[in-house]
């Protein structure tokens, strides 16, 4: 009788967001949650308001059943000295306007009993890509703060992270995309930092919006997580009902992990992100060198119907 071999190619990734702004951070959890492919190491959250962020996380996933996955806080203010966030007031406006916990008891749930790790998230960072035999691969899916102070803490995470894979930049037109904007030396250190990445920028994420009916199959499903995924969209649609451009849903943050599992649902292109970090107005503009050599893997173009029929599969599966 020959020795069975289990083979373990589940993907380690670590998830480093900011929800309770855009829903399509809860998407993207939502989605990381739905696929084995995927096994979740830990979750930080960054920027502003990260308590109330990592309640919200630590209720989603109370809800899809996760509660094992552990969640640390951040880094709530940036790096940048040139820092600028025109709709800061309007995303905290709209994070203490909603409260997905909240939500989860007028859904019936209870809410979370679990709280954040007692140790800051980018410690958390740091110790879960550092583990001997577990390479985790960093999904950023908000400002880069956490991930440049993790560099900036422990370098040697050059050498053991595989990549990273990032929602962030603007390659098309001059639109400053928020995560960069809201800490351009963060991103400067991520992207310079040579370790190879990911990059779905803001383009990508707009062409991939969920239609009306993709919505209401989402607020259909009997999951309590996707009951409360669906508030939350719901609720971020009236929010930003005078700017629809903004009120999507589109799943920017998802096809992050989506490009992990299905890279030939997008055109690539090779080469390195540059981000503007000087004092005008052009600063957290980012730009594009072709280069074969070059560590990151730009998303160009995608398949809008194969990456959102792939997610609503996934999503709404029974897993
Ligand atoms: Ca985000």
């Amino acid at each position: 009788m020959g020795t069975r071999v289990v083979v373990n190619d589940s993907m380690n990734v670590f998830l480093d967001f900011d929800i309770g702004g855009d829903v399509d951070d809860m998407m993207c959890l939502a989605f990381l949650l739905a696929c084995d492919e995927f096994d979740l190491k830990g979750i930080s959250t960054v920027l502003w308001n990260v308590w109330e962020r990592a309640e919200e996380a630590l209720t989603f996933l109370q809800a899809a059943g996760h509660c094992h996955v552990p969640v640390a806080c951040g880094c709530s203010s940036t790096m940048a000295p040139n820092f600028r966030h025109p709709d800061r007031i309007g995303y905290d406006q709209w994070a203490r306007g909603f409260k997905l916990c909240e939500q989860a008891q007028i859904a019936g749930f209870e809410d979370s009993a679990d709280r954040p790790l007692p140790i800051h998230g980018v410690d958390f960072l740091i110790d879960r890509c550092m583990r001997e035999h577990e390479q985790v691969i960093p999904v950023l899916t908000a400002v880069l703060t956490d991930m440049a102070m993790a560099l900036v803490k422990e370098p040697r995470l050059c050498d053991v992270v595989p990549q990273l894979a990032i929602m962030a930049g603007e390659f098309e037109s001059d639109h400053i995309e928020q995560n960069i904007r809201c800490d351009v030396t963060a991103a400067d250190i991520v992207f310079r930092s040579n370790l190879k990445a990911t990059v779905i920028p803001f383009k990508v994420g707009v062409d991939c919006r969920l239609c009306e009916e993709e919505v209401r199959a989402i607020g259909e499903s009997e999951k309590p997580s996707l009951k409360l995924l669906y508030r939350a969209i719901r609720g971020w649609q009236e929010y930003c009902r005078e700017d629809s451009a903004l009120a999507g849903p589109c799943l920017f943050d998802p096809c992050v992990p989506i490009a992990l599992l299905r890279p030939e649902f997008f055109q690539w292109k090779q080469g390195r992100v540059l981000v503007d970090t000087g004092a005008g107005d052009s600063c957290g503009r980012t730009r594009f060198e072709e280069d074969a050599l070059g560590p990151h893997r730009l998303a160009v173009s995608v398949d809008r119907d194969l990456v959102v029929g792939f997610f609503m599969e996934r999503i709404l599966g029974n897993a």
